[in-house]
């Protein structure tokens, strides 16, 4: 993964407070944190301005040493006086520091007069009332504190998306119906299509905001409410999912979705550029001392900054505000984009409808294809097929083909990749499908070169045309396996490979970094749900959202094409 501004400025101010802490030599503080800030502001990525020759050391406040050190952050992540006073500060300490509201001299005062190292300690201590007599402390702090400390012990994993939607559509659609609600959007994460939301951010453009909000808390899935105010109101739904809700005037609801779309380092980046011209922007406008120059819609926002409109999937500050600016947004693929579906299964192996159910059902979405690829006979828990099974379904499916009409199911196989890098079915069988698709389903943990040699090997089989789910993780659940992911893209684009971007919530794979790796180095994507039953067809949607994260374009896809152009590219 790239290395942030943010994340670069969040590891010196970080280190800045472990040296505090820890009751270090105050110009060092200052001189971290102040680096902390003036990295935080840059409107470019460091790494784009170090590749560039810039010399970081003419910074204001930025010496040689800072310099090195920020360059350092930026290539690796890391640098070593931060890895080294972490490793020496108690991890109970750090977890403190983490807590809102508490910075190092807080931290040190816990430990020194109540001896406290960890968030529980804290806990215990807020709730019989030993915190609030620490000088610089007060009763309020100690609530609040608590609070924190009790909502930190208590943090839920992230949720994946279908749940995320399942809840929040509704609550929209609430929303929207309420009195003098004029416009309504979720913003955050969720806006971006993130794989994963932490919470959900709402934006409520309308008169009366008490009204709204008292709307908004007697909601039917809200738990408990966190927070309510005459424009802001926080609360757990049932399924534990937190909701923000933030109600602002029509004429700065731009602004505010925006803010609050984020992300943060986008929103940093932007507030950069905005400084150096000196103007103003927070979730109220753009503004020029106290004259508010843009924030009634985004387009405005972005037009005072002479930018273009940019897709919310892109506000990562990844390098979009750099290609707006230049006119080299792409333009992003969508649903509308996709003539058919690349992965799909069968009652045959451990699907849940027929090929001609599931052909029927990718017609009825728009499709001219389906591919049905089921599995090999390695995976016996899906009762893969062998070569007679696929034999069968081959002609099976060219008896179906003749009873459709502009629509095509093709004939291809998940064939599984052994241990060794060899497929698991003959050559000449693979012959006679349309195309392949090979993916791994074992042996996830080899060593780096072995997986990635393993990956070159099944790519070398000229039938192999699309790499499923090549990482093979599951969100939250399993880390990808271990390979050279530029090596893996270089092989594939040397043979003619397409790789997939699997739609499966659980899955996503690639991600959005290894898909604009791949558009980078001029490597096709095949979208696909890898679907088990009809409705899963509708997975498809979050590969085109991980797709547009990861910057494709209709033109970086093979399943944008129509049937006679897909049979191009996938001939290899
Ligand atoms: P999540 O909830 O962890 O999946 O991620 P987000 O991006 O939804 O983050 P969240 O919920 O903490 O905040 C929502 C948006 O509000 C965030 O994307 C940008 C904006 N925002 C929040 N805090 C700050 C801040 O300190 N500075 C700036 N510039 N923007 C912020
Ligand atoms: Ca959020
Ligand atoms: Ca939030």
């Amino acid at each position: 993964m790239p290395v942030l501004n943010s994340d670069i400025a969040r590891s010196l101010e970080k280190l800045a407070d472990l040296i505090e802490l820890e009751g270090g030599n105050p110009f060092r503080i200052r001189a971290y944190r102040n680096a902390a800030r003036i990295v935080g502001e840059l409107p470019r990525n460091v790494l784009a301005m170090t590749e560039a020759g810039e010399n970081l050391a003419e910074l204001p406040g930025i010496g040689k040493d800072l310099a090195d050190k920020i360059e350092t952050l930026a290539e690796t992540g890391h640098i070593a006086v931060l890895d080294e006073m972490e490793r020496k500060t108690p991890p109970g300490l750090l977890a403190l520091l983490d807590l809102p509201g508490l910075g190092p001299k807080r931290v040190r005062a816990l430990y020194d007069r109540l001896g406290i190292r960890s968030l529980s300690e804290l806990a215990a201590a807020a709730k019989s009332g030993k915190v609030r007599d620490l000088p610089g402390f007060g009763e309020k702090t100690e609530k609040r504190i608590l609070q924190e400390a009790e909502k930190r012990s208590a943090m839920t994993p992230r949720i994946k998306r279908p749940v995320a939607e399942d809840v929040a559509e509704p609550l929209l659609k609430y929303l929207r119906a309420g009195n003098r609600v004029e416009q309504a959007a979720i913003a955050g994460s969720y806006r971006r299509r993130r794989e994963t939301v932490g919470d959900l951010d709402i934006v409520v453009a309308g008169a009366k905001g008490r009204d709204i909000i008292e709307r908004f808390v007697a909601y039917e899935d809200v738990r408990q409410i966190l927070a309510q105010g005459p424009t802001r109101s926080s609360v757990v739904l049932r399924n534990g999912m937190q909701v923000d809700l933030r109600v602002v005037s029509p004429a700065t609801y731009g602004a505010a979705l925006m803010y609050f779309t984020g992300s943060k380092a986008h929103n940093i980046a932007l507030r950069g550029i905005a400084a150096g011209r000196g103007l103003k922007l927070n979730e109220y406008g753009l503004f020029d001392g106290t004259h508010r120059i843009a924030a009634r819609t985004e387009e405005e926002v972005y037009r005072a900054f002479g930018l273009p409109y940019i897709e919310p999937e892109l506000r990562e500050d990844h390098g979009e505000i750099e290609a707006a600016r230049h006119g080299r947004l792409p333009h992003l693929v969508t649903l509308a984009d996709m003539r058919g579906d690349l992965h799909a299964h069968t009652t045959e192996s451990d699907g849940r409808a027929s090929a001609r159910d599931m052909a029927q059902a990718a017609r009825d979405r728009g499709y001219s294809y389906l591919a049905i690829s089921d599995h090999s006979k390695r995976v016996t828990v899906a009762h893969g097929l062998d070569a007679a099974r696929l034999a069968r379904q081959i002609d099976e499916i060219a008896r179906l083909n003749e009873t459709l009409t502009g629509f095509t199911v093709l004939r291809s196989v998940e064939v599984d990749i052994l241990d060794d890098g060899r497929l698991d079915l003959p050559d000449d069988i693979l012959a006679r499908l349309d195309f392949v698709v090979g993916a791994i389903h074992s042996a996830f943990d080899l060593p780096r070169d072995k997986q990635t040699s393993r990956l070159l090997k099944a790519m070398d089989n000229p039938h192999l045309s699309v790499l499923a789910h090549p990482t093979g993780r599951l969100i939250e659940e399993r880390r990808g396996c271990d390979f050279d992911v530029e090596r893996v893209l270089a092989g594939a684009r040397e043979r003619g490979v397409a790789l997939e971007v699997n739609g499966q919530p659980d899955r996503l794979d690639l991600n959005e970094w290894h898909c604009k790796l791949a558009k980078e180095m001029g490597v096709k994507l095949a979208l696909s749900t890898d679907a088990h039953s009809t409705a899963e067809l509708g997975f498809m949607r979050y590969a085109v959202d991980q797709a547009r994260r990861g910057w494709l374009e209709p033109g970086d896809i093979v399943n944008t094409r129509d049937l006679a152009g897909l049979r191009r590219l996938l001939r290899r």
